[in-house]
């Protein structure tokens, strides 16, 4: 309730980085408050608008233009990494804020919280990464060079296929919500865009941009690559790099062996497709999920809940739920053997993750809530309210069958998709089951 703070990595039950505020917030949290509690998904997104100012100090600094949000940061918005253990490339953050906010717009259509903040970081966001890519005259493509993607044990990758694609989701949301406010709200956007020094070219070049950026994909195998080398590396014995629970690092080799092999620190090109489901068939996301989950070491707790979430929606009914009990279990049994720093607040956002958008199959991006039924054998049926576009809805999954009622209505009808049926909902009352 106060936009003056977030929440730290830990919550306020463990010292362990400081209290500081990382990506955890935008892709493991906020879509649980967002769904629950939608007031502080706002709350924690005007943090970021108000640590806006520092954030463009930051870009300034670096020689870039727009905002660099910090990948961990202070209540100042202040860059709280040392220089070189990988603040500098861990960039993806600066999407993830764009992404949470989108996911904010379409799950409220609080156009008013869009145009009062979201358009400026928008803007300001995309700015950032015109002036962080690269084009190449010799592979005639844009590059984003030397970054650091979710998978933390490369430090520095070029290409890293998360920071390409939501980049570019990046560029095309401050696109389309510049073109929204000159429509629904003209004077405030004349003010905005005079305030911000806006030039009628930038939106068209932030659309080359994001449809020239380099995607690390093998036609061959219908494989999404997470970078530029990932293939080329040495394939890693992870039975003995990791013989126990402790993470690799902490256990058989250092840090700067890791860039050797392909070796996944937590899941990174898992999370980027539950994010994005929209953009890869499912073939894709099976491929991915087969590759990638074997050479993942799960050295973070923000790991869990990604393969759950896949798993869950590919079928995979027991892994899932297999995953989903590591996330439960996580702080109860101490599986990552360092609980006595903190409780894992990502990974509770997670844990509602795994449960909701896994074996509910929820996600949004096309207009519509869709939801599915992906339910473990070990469970009889999962009942969970949602908040959506000014409406609550009650959905049960119970049988194989999909039942979704809606308590109160939004002020415009409700377009889902349940179980790959298109159903509206209007009404306090109506309600539809799908049949198992
Ligand atoms: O943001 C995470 C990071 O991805 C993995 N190490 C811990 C950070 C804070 O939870």
């Amino acid at each position: 309730h106060d936009s003056r703070v977030s929440l730290g990595a830990r919550g306020l039950s463990g010292e362990m980085h400081e209290g500081s505020v990382f990506w955890d917030n935008e892709i493991f949290k906020l879509p649980f408050f967002t769904f629950t509690r939608p007031a502080a998904t706002a709350s924690m997104l005007r943090f970021r608008h108000r640590t806006l100012p520092e954030a463009r100090r930051h870009a300034r600094e670096l020689w870039f233009d727009g905002a660099m949000y910090a990948w961990k940061s202070g209540d100042d918005g202040v860059e709280e990494t040392e220089m070189g253990v990988g603040a500098y490339y861990a960039i993806h953050i600066v999407a993830d804020i764009a992404y949470a906010l989108r996911q904010y717009w379409e799950a409220t259509a609080d156009d008013e919280f869009l145009f009062r903040y979201g358009v400026e970081i928008l803007i300001e966001t995309a700015r950032f990464w015109k002036s962080r890519s690269h084009y190449d005259p010799l592979r005639r493509t844009w590059n984003i060079l030397a970054v650091r993607g979710p998978n933390e044990y490369d430090v520095i990758v070029n290409n890293n296929l998360f920071t390409n694609m939501m980049a570019g989701e990046n560029l095309r949301y401050a696109e389309e919500a510049v073109a929204l406010m000159r429509r629904r709200s003209p004077a405030a956007w004349k003010r905005l865009a005079a305030r911000l020094g806006f030039r009628e070219t930038e939106p068209a070049a932030w659309r080359a941009l994001a449809e020239g950026l380099v995607l690390c994909y093998d036609r061959g195998r219908d494989l999404f690559v997470e970078d530029d080398m990932y293939l080329h590396r040495v394939p890693f014995d992870m039975k003995r790099g990791k013989p126990d629970a402790r993470r690799v690092i902490d256990g058989t080799l250092p840090y700067e062996a890791m860039a050797l092999y392909q070796i996944t620190k937590q899941s990174d090109v898992v999370t980027l497709m539950n994010l994005l489901p929209w953009k890869f068939t499912p073939r894709q996301m099976r491929r991915a999920y087969a590759f990638y989950e074997p050479r993942t070491a799960h050295d973070s707790s923000l790991s869990y809940s990604p393969h759950a979430v896949m798993a869950a929606r590919l079928g995979m009914r027991a892994e899932a739920y297999r995953y989903f009990r590591d996330c439960a279990y996580l702080d109860l049994a101490d599986i990552q053997l360092n609980t006595i720093s903190g409780l894992h607040f990502a990974n509770l956002g997670g844990a509602w993750q795994a449960a909701v958008m896994g074996f509910a199959g929820l996600w949004q991006g096309d207009g519509r809530l869709h939801l599915g039924p992906h339910l473990p054998a070990a469970w009889k049926a999962m009942r969970f309210r949602l908040c959506y576009r000014g409406g609550t809805l009650r959905v049960e999954l119970r049988g194989g069958k999909t039942r979704v009622l809606l308590e109160s209505p939004g002020p415009a009808p409700l377009r889902l998709c349940v179980a790959g049926r298109d159903v509206r909902l209007s009404k306090a009352g109506q309600e539809v089951t799908t049949p198992a």
